[in-house]
Protein backbone atom coordinates (compact mmCIF):
# COMPACT_ATOMS: atom_id res chain seq x y z
CA UNK A 1 0.00 0.00 0.00
CA UNK A 2 1.14 3.45 -0.49
CA UNK A 3 0.16 6.45 1.14
CA UNK A 4 0.02 9.61 -1.29
CA UNK A 5 -1.73 12.43 1.28
CA UNK A 6 -1.44 13.01 5.19
CA UNK A 7 -3.81 15.68 6.33
CA UNK A 8 -3.05 16.86 9.93
CA UNK A 9 -5.75 19.17 11.89
CA UNK A 10 -6.01 20.45 15.13
CA UNK A 11 -9.07 20.60 17.03
CA UNK A 12 -9.98 21.98 20.26
CA UNK A 13 -12.58 19.62 22.39
CA UNK A 14 -13.01 20.54 26.24
CA UNK A 15 -13.35 18.26 28.74
CA UNK A 16 -16.80 18.34 30.70
CA UNK A 17 -14.85 18.48 33.62
CA UNK A 18 -11.01 19.05 34.62
CA UNK A 19 -8.36 16.52 34.89
CA UNK A 20 -5.81 16.46 37.37
CA UNK A 21 -3.06 14.06 37.67
CA UNK A 22 0.05 14.64 39.56
CA UNK A 23 1.93 16.88 37.10
CA UNK A 24 -0.69 19.20 35.55
CA UNK A 25 -4.13 19.67 34.69
CA UNK A 26 -6.05 19.60 31.58
CA UNK A 27 -9.94 21.37 30.84
CA UNK A 28 -9.78 21.47 27.21
CA UNK A 29 -7.72 18.90 24.69
CA UNK A 30 -5.72 20.23 21.91
CA UNK A 31 -6.20 17.09 19.75
CA UNK A 32 -4.47 16.50 16.65
CA UNK A 33 -6.16 14.48 14.41
CA UNK A 34 -4.46 12.67 10.89
CA UNK A 35 -6.21 11.77 7.85
CA UNK A 36 -4.26 9.64 5.44
CA UNK A 37 -5.40 8.60 2.06
CA UNK A 38 -3.68 5.62 0.10
CA UNK A 39 -3.29 5.80 -3.48
CA UNK A 40 -6.82 4.64 -4.21
CA UNK A 41 -8.10 7.49 -2.73
CA UNK A 42 -8.93 5.57 0.39
CA UNK A 43 -9.59 7.69 3.60
CA UNK A 44 -8.88 6.90 7.60
CA UNK A 45 -8.48 9.02 10.25
CA UNK A 46 -6.35 8.14 13.40
CA UNK A 47 -5.36 10.53 16.33
CA UNK A 48 -1.86 11.83 17.80
CA UNK A 49 -2.06 10.83 21.84
CA UNK A 50 0.24 13.99 22.76
CA UNK A 51 -0.63 16.17 24.91
CA UNK A 52 -0.95 20.14 25.51
CA UNK A 53 2.10 20.26 28.00
CA UNK A 54 5.32 18.04 28.65
CA UNK A 55 4.36 16.64 31.65
CA UNK A 56 3.40 12.78 30.53
CA UNK A 57 6.33 12.48 28.21
CA UNK A 58 8.47 15.07 26.27
CA UNK A 59 5.72 14.94 23.40
CA UNK A 60 3.44 17.73 22.93
CA UNK A 61 0.59 18.40 20.49
CA UNK A 62 3.11 21.10 18.88
CA UNK A 63 6.18 18.53 18.87
CA UNK A 64 4.18 16.02 17.60
CA UNK A 65 2.51 18.51 14.47
CA UNK A 66 6.75 19.40 14.08
CA UNK A 67 7.86 15.82 13.85
CA UNK A 68 4.96 14.72 11.86
CA UNK A 69 5.35 17.75 8.77
CA UNK A 70 9.24 17.28 9.33
CA UNK A 71 9.77 13.61 9.22
CA UNK A 72 7.70 11.13 9.80
CA UNK A 73 4.76 12.05 7.11
CA UNK A 74 7.56 12.55 4.75
CA UNK A 75 9.16 9.35 5.31
CA UNK A 76 6.04 7.08 4.47
CA UNK A 77 4.38 9.15 1.64
CA UNK A 78 4.82 7.41 -1.68
CA UNK A 79 6.50 4.42 -0.51
CA UNK A 80 5.59 0.97 0.05
CA UNK A 81 4.70 0.01 3.31
CA UNK A 82 2.46 -2.24 5.60
CA UNK A 83 0.83 -1.86 8.44
CA UNK A 84 2.99 -3.98 10.38
CA UNK A 85 6.64 -3.00 8.55
CA UNK A 86 5.60 1.00 9.28
CA UNK A 87 7.02 1.15 12.58
CA UNK A 88 10.76 -0.24 11.45
CA UNK A 89 10.47 2.48 8.54
CA UNK A 90 9.71 5.33 11.09
CA UNK A 91 12.58 4.16 13.72
CA UNK A 92 15.41 4.15 11.30
CA UNK A 93 17.34 7.14 12.23
CA UNK A 94 14.11 8.89 13.79
CA UNK A 95 14.54 8.55 17.59
CA UNK A 96 11.76 9.24 19.94
CA UNK A 97 8.58 11.65 18.59
CA UNK A 98 6.77 7.76 18.95
CA UNK A 99 3.33 9.27 19.43
CA UNK A 100 4.21 10.89 16.28
CA UNK A 101 4.98 8.20 14.65
CA UNK A 102 2.16 5.60 15.97
CA UNK A 103 -0.69 8.12 14.56
CA UNK A 104 0.64 7.47 11.30
CA UNK A 105 1.36 3.77 12.12
CA UNK A 106 -1.98 3.19 13.45
CA UNK A 107 -3.87 5.19 10.62
CA UNK A 108 -1.88 2.35 7.99
CA UNK A 109 -3.46 -0.49 10.63
CA UNK A 110 -7.01 0.96 9.67
CA UNK A 111 -6.34 1.35 5.72
CA UNK A 112 -4.83 -1.99 6.02
CA UNK A 113 -8.08 -3.49 7.77
CA UNK A 114 -9.87 -1.31 5.00
CA UNK A 115 -8.46 -2.67 2.51
CA UNK A 116 -8.95 -5.75 3.19
CA UNK A 117 -12.26 -5.41 4.13
CA UNK A 118 -11.88 -6.74 7.58
CA UNK A 119 -12.55 -4.80 11.36
CA UNK A 120 -9.81 -3.66 13.02
CA UNK A 121 -10.36 -4.90 15.85
CA UNK A 122 -10.14 -8.60 13.91
CA UNK A 123 -7.12 -7.47 11.54
CA UNK A 124 -4.99 -6.54 14.72
CA UNK A 125 -5.26 -9.98 15.91
CA UNK A 126 -8.84 -9.27 18.48
CA UNK A 127 -10.83 -12.17 19.72
CA UNK A 128 -12.99 -10.34 22.05
CA UNK A 129 -16.42 -8.53 20.94
CA UNK A 130 -16.95 -7.00 24.64
CA UNK A 131 -13.80 -5.30 26.97
CA UNK A 132 -14.90 -4.75 30.77
CA UNK A 133 -14.21 -0.67 30.87
CA UNK A 134 -12.54 1.15 33.90
CA UNK A 135 -12.68 4.87 34.75
CA UNK A 136 -9.38 6.99 36.19
CA UNK A 137 -10.28 9.82 38.00
CA UNK A 138 -8.24 12.49 38.75
CA UNK A 139 -7.40 13.76 41.37
CA UNK A 140 -9.88 15.68 43.46
CA UNK A 141 -10.40 18.49 45.91
CA UNK A 142 -10.80 16.38 49.54
CA UNK A 143 -11.03 12.96 50.22
CA UNK A 144 -14.88 13.31 49.91
CA UNK A 145 -15.37 14.42 46.68
CA UNK A 146 -12.96 11.77 45.22
CA UNK A 147 -15.15 9.32 47.15
CA UNK A 148 -18.37 10.95 45.54
CA UNK A 149 -16.84 10.26 42.13
CA UNK A 150 -15.81 6.89 42.71
CA UNK A 151 -18.97 5.96 44.13
CA UNK A 152 -21.12 6.77 41.32
CA UNK A 153 -18.56 5.41 39.36
CA UNK A 154 -19.01 2.09 40.71
CA UNK A 155 -23.05 2.55 40.66
CA UNK A 156 -22.76 3.45 36.85
CA UNK A 157 -20.69 -0.25 36.42
CA UNK A 158 -17.79 0.62 35.88
CA UNK A 159 -15.19 -3.00 36.48
CA UNK A 160 -11.81 -0.97 37.30
CA UNK A 161 -11.57 2.65 39.28
CA UNK A 162 -8.31 4.09 38.93
CA UNK A 163 -7.21 6.94 41.46
CA UNK A 164 -5.15 9.39 40.56
CA UNK A 165 -2.50 9.84 43.45
CA UNK A 166 0.17 12.31 44.55
CA UNK A 167 2.10 13.71 47.63
CA UNK A 168 -0.61 15.58 49.63
CA UNK A 169 -3.28 13.42 47.76
CA UNK A 170 -2.74 9.64 48.68
CA UNK A 171 -2.66 7.64 51.42
CA UNK A 172 -6.39 9.89 53.28
CA UNK A 173 -7.72 9.71 49.86
CA UNK A 174 -7.13 6.39 48.77
CA UNK A 175 -8.16 5.31 52.06
CA UNK A 176 -11.10 7.10 52.53
CA UNK A 177 -12.52 5.63 49.04
CA UNK A 178 -11.62 1.68 50.26
CA UNK A 179 -13.73 2.58 53.17
CA UNK A 180 -16.83 3.76 51.45
CA UNK A 181 -16.91 1.41 48.65
CA UNK A 182 -15.77 -1.59 50.15
CA UNK A 183 -13.10 -4.61 50.33
CA UNK A 184 -14.46 -5.92 46.90
CA UNK A 185 -14.32 -2.60 44.78
CA UNK A 186 -11.95 -2.79 42.12
CA UNK A 187 -9.50 -0.05 42.47
CA UNK A 188 -6.22 0.91 41.76
CA UNK A 189 -3.78 4.15 42.01
CA UNK A 190 -1.92 5.65 39.63
CA UNK A 191 1.02 8.12 40.51
CA UNK A 192 2.46 9.60 37.20
CA UNK A 193 5.36 8.87 38.60
CA UNK A 194 5.55 11.49 40.73
CA UNK A 195 7.76 9.64 43.77
CA UNK A 196 10.96 8.66 45.08
CA UNK A 197 12.35 6.04 46.86
CA UNK A 198 12.53 8.16 49.74
CA UNK A 199 9.10 8.57 50.33
CA UNK A 200 7.90 4.80 49.73
CA UNK A 201 6.39 5.32 53.42
CA UNK A 202 3.44 6.76 51.02
CA UNK A 203 3.79 3.66 48.99
CA UNK A 204 4.01 1.22 51.32
CA UNK A 205 0.97 2.20 53.19
CA UNK A 206 -1.16 2.03 50.31
CA UNK A 207 -0.25 -1.42 50.40
CA UNK A 208 -2.59 -2.24 53.20
CA UNK A 209 -5.65 -1.06 51.09
CA UNK A 210 -6.02 -4.41 48.48
CA UNK A 211 -5.64 -2.23 45.13
CA UNK A 212 -5.68 -4.22 42.23
CA UNK A 213 -2.03 -2.42 41.37
CA UNK A 214 -0.45 0.87 41.84
CA UNK A 215 0.80 2.45 38.26
CA UNK A 216 4.10 3.99 37.74
CA UNK A 217 4.74 5.28 41.39
CA UNK A 218 8.52 6.09 40.59
CA UNK A 219 10.17 7.70 37.57
CA UNK A 220 9.80 6.52 34.28
CA UNK A 221 13.77 6.04 34.07
CA UNK A 222 13.53 3.93 37.15
CA UNK A 223 12.83 0.56 36.43
CA UNK A 224 15.72 -0.49 38.94
CA UNK A 225 14.43 1.50 41.69
CA UNK A 226 10.83 -0.03 40.77
CA UNK A 227 12.18 -3.64 41.59
CA UNK A 228 13.80 -2.23 44.66
CA UNK A 229 10.19 -0.83 45.44
CA UNK A 230 8.14 -3.90 44.56
CA UNK A 231 10.31 -6.02 46.57
CA UNK A 232 8.66 -4.29 49.80
CA UNK A 233 5.21 -4.38 48.26
CA UNK A 234 2.62 -7.03 47.78
CA UNK A 235 0.77 -5.12 45.65
CA UNK A 236 1.98 -5.38 41.91
CA UNK A 237 2.86 -2.27 40.29
CA UNK A 238 2.13 -1.75 36.39
CA UNK A 239 4.35 0.63 34.72
CA UNK A 240 2.94 2.99 32.39
CA UNK A 241 5.24 5.75 31.08
CA UNK A 242 8.50 3.21 31.58
CA UNK A 243 7.10 1.50 28.71
CA UNK A 244 8.55 2.57 25.57
CA UNK A 245 8.88 -0.32 23.73
CA UNK A 246 9.08 -4.37 23.61
CA UNK A 247 12.65 -4.03 25.12
CA UNK A 248 11.34 -2.23 28.19
CA UNK A 249 8.81 -4.73 28.66
CA UNK A 250 11.50 -7.36 28.80
CA UNK A 251 13.74 -5.13 31.04
CA UNK A 252 10.52 -4.59 33.50
CA UNK A 253 10.23 -8.60 34.01
CA UNK A 254 14.05 -9.14 33.87
CA UNK A 255 14.18 -6.56 36.52
CA UNK A 256 10.97 -7.79 38.56
CA UNK A 257 9.96 -4.08 38.32
CA UNK A 258 6.34 -4.54 38.11
CA UNK A 259 3.76 -7.11 37.18
CA UNK A 260 1.47 -5.92 34.72
CA UNK A 261 1.44 -3.14 31.86
CA UNK A 262 -0.50 -0.48 30.75
CA UNK A 263 -0.15 -0.96 26.94
CA UNK A 264 -0.88 2.65 24.98
CA UNK A 265 0.09 2.44 21.50
CA UNK A 266 0.82 5.77 21.20
CA UNK A 267 3.12 5.43 24.01
CA UNK A 268 5.15 2.49 22.31
CA UNK A 269 5.03 4.47 18.65
CA UNK A 270 2.02 2.03 17.16
CA UNK A 271 0.27 -1.09 17.36
CA UNK A 272 3.55 -3.01 16.13
CA UNK A 273 5.19 -2.48 19.01
CA UNK A 274 1.81 -2.22 21.36
CA UNK A 275 1.19 -6.23 19.78
CA UNK A 276 4.87 -7.29 20.54
CA UNK A 277 4.93 -6.03 24.11
CA UNK A 278 1.17 -7.89 24.07
CA UNK A 279 3.11 -10.90 23.54
CA UNK A 280 6.00 -10.93 25.72
CA UNK A 281 3.68 -10.12 28.09
CA UNK A 282 1.77 -12.90 27.91
CA UNK A 283 4.68 -15.30 27.26
CA UNK A 284 5.31 -14.04 30.64
CA UNK A 285 1.77 -14.39 32.60
CA UNK A 286 1.95 -10.90 32.67
CA UNK A 287 -1.69 -9.68 32.22
CA UNK A 288 -1.67 -6.22 29.91
CA UNK A 289 -4.66 -3.77 30.14
CA UNK A 290 -5.34 -0.92 27.68
CA UNK A 291 -4.42 2.66 28.75
CA UNK A 292 -6.14 5.84 27.81
CA UNK A 293 -4.75 9.13 27.12
CA UNK A 294 -8.13 11.03 26.80
CA UNK A 295 -9.00 10.03 23.63
CA UNK A 296 -11.50 11.61 21.24
CA UNK A 297 -13.79 8.99 19.87
CA UNK A 298 -11.38 8.11 17.12
CA UNK A 299 -8.48 7.17 19.08
CA UNK A 300 -10.78 5.70 20.88
CA UNK A 301 -11.72 3.25 18.37
CA UNK A 302 -7.86 1.87 18.49
CA UNK A 303 -7.90 1.13 21.93
CA UNK A 304 -11.05 -0.95 21.79
CA UNK A 305 -9.58 -3.15 18.85
CA UNK A 306 -6.20 -3.04 20.70
CA UNK A 307 -7.90 -4.11 23.88
CA UNK A 308 -9.95 -7.23 21.97
CA UNK A 309 -6.60 -9.01 22.11
CA UNK A 310 -5.94 -11.90 24.21
CA UNK A 311 -3.87 -10.89 26.88
CA UNK A 312 -5.80 -7.79 27.79
CA UNK A 313 -7.25 -9.61 30.84
CA UNK A 314 -7.50 -6.42 32.90
CA UNK A 315 -10.57 -3.88 32.35
CA UNK A 316 -9.17 -1.10 30.28
CA UNK A 317 -9.25 3.11 30.50
CA UNK A 318 -11.63 2.86 27.25
CA UNK A 319 -14.52 4.86 29.19
CA UNK A 320 -17.78 6.14 26.76
CA UNK A 321 -17.59 9.53 24.88
CA UNK A 322 -20.03 11.06 27.79
CA UNK A 323 -17.52 10.08 30.48
CA UNK A 324 -14.94 12.82 28.43
CA UNK A 325 -17.00 14.89 25.94
CA UNK A 326 -20.40 17.40 25.46
CA UNK A 327 -20.38 15.68 22.14
CA UNK A 328 -17.92 13.06 20.11
CA UNK A 329 -16.48 13.56 17.24
CA UNK A 330 -17.80 10.13 16.17
CA UNK A 331 -21.17 8.48 15.08
CA UNK A 332 -22.12 6.46 16.79
CA UNK A 333 -20.58 7.48 20.23
CA UNK A 334 -19.19 4.66 22.19
CA UNK A 335 -21.12 3.74 24.72
CA UNK A 336 -20.99 1.41 28.01
CA UNK A 337 -23.20 -1.32 28.78
CA UNK A 338 -23.11 -3.17 32.21
CA UNK A 339 -19.11 -2.19 32.46
CA UNK A 340 -18.56 -2.83 28.82
CA UNK A 341 -18.25 -1.72 25.50
CA UNK A 342 -18.80 -3.39 22.52
CA UNK A 343 -16.03 -3.52 19.91
CA UNK A 344 -17.58 -2.78 16.82
CA UNK A 345 -16.96 -5.93 14.38
CA UNK A 346 -19.85 -5.64 12.44
CA UNK A 347 -17.72 -3.26 9.55
CA UNK A 348 -14.42 -3.01 8.25
CA UNK A 349 -11.82 -0.47 9.42
CA UNK A 350 -12.68 1.65 12.88
CA UNK A 351 -16.16 0.74 13.29
CA UNK A 352 -17.14 4.20 13.74
CA UNK A 353 -18.33 6.80 11.37
CA UNK A 354 -16.16 10.12 11.68
CA UNK A 355 -18.13 13.14 12.12
CA UNK A 356 -16.30 15.26 9.74
CA UNK A 357 -18.91 18.19 9.82
CA UNK A 358 -17.94 18.46 13.53
CA UNK A 359 -14.20 17.91 13.39
CA UNK A 360 -14.34 21.09 10.48
CA UNK A 361 -16.35 23.16 13.20
CA UNK A 362 -13.67 22.43 15.64
CA UNK A 363 -10.66 22.40 13.50
CA UNK A 364 -8.38 25.73 14.52
CA UNK A 365 -5.19 24.66 12.21
CA UNK A 366 -4.81 22.49 9.14
CA UNK A 367 -2.03 20.94 6.92
CA UNK A 368 -1.95 18.75 3.91
CA UNK A 369 1.00 17.01 3.00
CA UNK A 370 1.32 15.22 -0.27
CA UNK A 371 0.22 15.06 -3.63
O1 LIG B 1 -1.39 8.00 33.30
O2 LIG B 1 -2.90 6.86 32.37
C1 LIG B 1 -2.39 7.96 32.59
C2 LIG B 1 -4.51 10.71 30.98
C3 LIG B 1 -3.53 11.57 30.55
C4 LIG B 1 -2.21 11.28 30.83
C5 LIG B 1 -1.87 10.10 31.52
C6 LIG B 1 -2.85 9.24 31.94
C7 LIG B 1 -4.20 9.56 31.69
C8 LIG B 1 -5.31 8.76 32.16
C9 LIG B 1 -6.60 8.91 31.38
O3 LIG B 1 -5.29 8.07 33.15
C10 LIG B 1 -7.31 7.66 31.12
C11 LIG B 1 -8.45 7.89 30.13
O4 LIG B 1 -8.18 8.22 28.96
O5 LIG B 1 -9.59 7.75 30.54
MG1 LIG C 1 -0.83 6.11 33.92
Amino acid sequence: MKLRRVELREIRLPLREPFRISSGEVRERRIVLLELEDEEGRRVWSECVAGEHPNYSAETVDTAWLALREWVVPRVLGAAVEASTVHGVLEKDIRGHRMAKAAVEMGCWALAAERAGRPLAEYAGGVREYIPVGISLGIQSSPAALVEKARSALAEGYRKIKLKIGPGADVAYVGAVREALGESAPLMADANNVYSLADADALVALDGFGLLMIEQPLDREDLVRHAALQKRLRTPICLDESITSVERAEDMIELGAGRIVNIKAGRVGGYAEARAIHDVCAAHAVPVWCGGMLESGIGRAYNVALASLPNFTIPGDISPSARYWERDIVKPEWTMNNGFVRVPLDRPGLGVEVDTARIDDLTVRRESIGR
